[in-house]
């Protein structure tokens, strides 16, 4: 029965040999077009709330986020050199429990090592990453004289291979290539008492062409989660090359089905948030799937894509929270702990979200809403 349903769909789609002439066929472009829906209805909702105000957040000040590959070229330069003058500014973390910091890039890389137990498995994922990547946007744009909004990368235009992906085709405009094909085993990761073992993907080694490729960028910190660990609890000097090892087995984990699944069955922040980071979810799928350092979940800030990965699960928070705003947006669930262990407070909007030396604490009820508080962006 299921043979014959998909030899007609196949002889369907070779008759008019388009997938997209046959939507009603393929359930990854029905996703593709309710996701489309959900962002229309979010976008609504943004452009209605502030379209009346003169001050705070309004139409005339308000950043857009674009996926990167709807970046023009030169856009995506001024993009990446931002990202090299961060690497090159002085670090402010050295004597502040990050001695291994060269850089104020690295400074964001060694506060998340350092916030890992507290903003994943908890009520604090979804708040802290917002926080964390406005304040990277504010670094780039503030110390870096970047004019751009943080770009995301959306899963679902790659998640069949990566390596085409624009993030990762190795272009002068992407964020570098695959890793260097070597053969080598599964990577065993600890953390938070998980312990994975992540089979191979398809690179593996050092990113080989296009930005931050070896001879380009140097990574100073971390491992945190696989052998062989770096000094100080990862948070001490260790220079090496940035690896990646992209893998399709993980961003199937990404594709438009499963970001609708997580979109569509959850009316409550506890129950959206133990799906996307689930590891079979969207949050894994794209580090996973990223390979190398993106399987530091405590260290992978390393790699500049981790803030297009985190830019893109921001984007999923905000349409989740769009398609009811009045009900979503100040929704809080679980505690301030990974897994609640050890047992922590529940998280309430007075909660303070720490961001170390890379931002004042806020409140969970200030980095809730993209336009309400003191943040002041969308996703285009
Ligand atoms: C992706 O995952 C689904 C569900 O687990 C599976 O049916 C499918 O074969 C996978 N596709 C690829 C290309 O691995
Ligand atoms: C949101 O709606 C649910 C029911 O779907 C309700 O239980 C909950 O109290 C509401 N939360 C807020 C913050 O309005
Ligand atoms: C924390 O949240 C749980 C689940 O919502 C609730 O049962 C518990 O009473 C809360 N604890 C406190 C101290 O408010
Ligand atoms: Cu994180």
């Amino acid at each position: 029965m299921k043979f014959q349903y998909l030899s007609a769909c196949l002889a369907s789609l070779a008759a008019v040999s388009n997938v997209n002439a046959a939507p009603h066929k393929d359930p990854e472009a029905i996703a593709t077009k309710q996701i489309n829906q959900m962002d229309a209805k979010y976008k609504q909702y943004i452009q209605d709330t502030i379209k009346t105000r003169k001050t705070g957040c309004t139409s005339k000040n308000i950043i857009k986020r674009q996926e990167w590959g709807s970046l023009s070229k030169p856009e995506r330069k001024s993009y990446i050199d931002a990202v090299y003058c961060l690497q090159k500014k002085a670090p402010q973390g050295r004597n502040k429990g990050i001695p291994g910091s060269q850089s104020r890039f690295d400074d964001f890389a060694g506060t998340h090592i350092q916030q890992a137990p507290f903003v994943h498995f908890s009520g604090l994922f979804f708040h802290f990453h917002r926080y964390f990547v406005w304040l990277y946007e504010k670094a780039l744009r503030e110390e870096c004289g970047y004019k751009g909004a943080q770009p995301y990368w959306d899963w679902t235009l790659s998640w069949k291979d990566p390596s085409k992906s624009t993030v990762f085709d190795g272009s002068p405009y992407s964020l570098g290539s695959n890793g260097k094909k070597v053969p080598h085993g599964p990577t065993t990761i600890r953390a938070y008492g998980i312990v994975m073992d992540i089979p191979p993907g398809t690179g593996g080694g050092c990113v080989e062409k296009g930005p931050f490729s070896q001879d380009k960028y140097t990574l100073s910190l971390g491992p945190n989660v696989f052998e062989p660990y770096g000094p100080d609890g990862g948070l001490g000097y260790n220079p090496r090359c940035l690896k990646r090892d992209l893998n399709p087995y993980w961003t199937n984990n990404t594709r438009p089905a499963k970001v609708l699944e997580a979109l569509t069955a959850c009316q409550d922040i506890g129950c959206f948030d133990t799906i996307v980071e689930s590891l079979d979810g969207t949050h894994a799928g794209g580090h996973f799937g990223q390979g190398g350092m993106g399987l530091d979940t405590f260290a992978s800030p390393g790699d500049p894509a981790f803030w297009l990965h985190h830019g893109q699960v921001d984007r999923m928070w905000s349409l989740w929270q769009g398609q009811n705003p009045r009900n979503r947006t100040l929704q809080t669930a679980q505690t301030g702990t990974a897994f609640n262990n050890p047992p922590s407070a529940n998280v309430t909007l007075n909660t303070l979200v720490d961001a170390g030396i890379v931002g004042e604490k806020k409140s969970v009820k200030d980095v809730s809403s993209t336009i309400d508080g003191p943040f002041c962006y969308m996703y285009v």
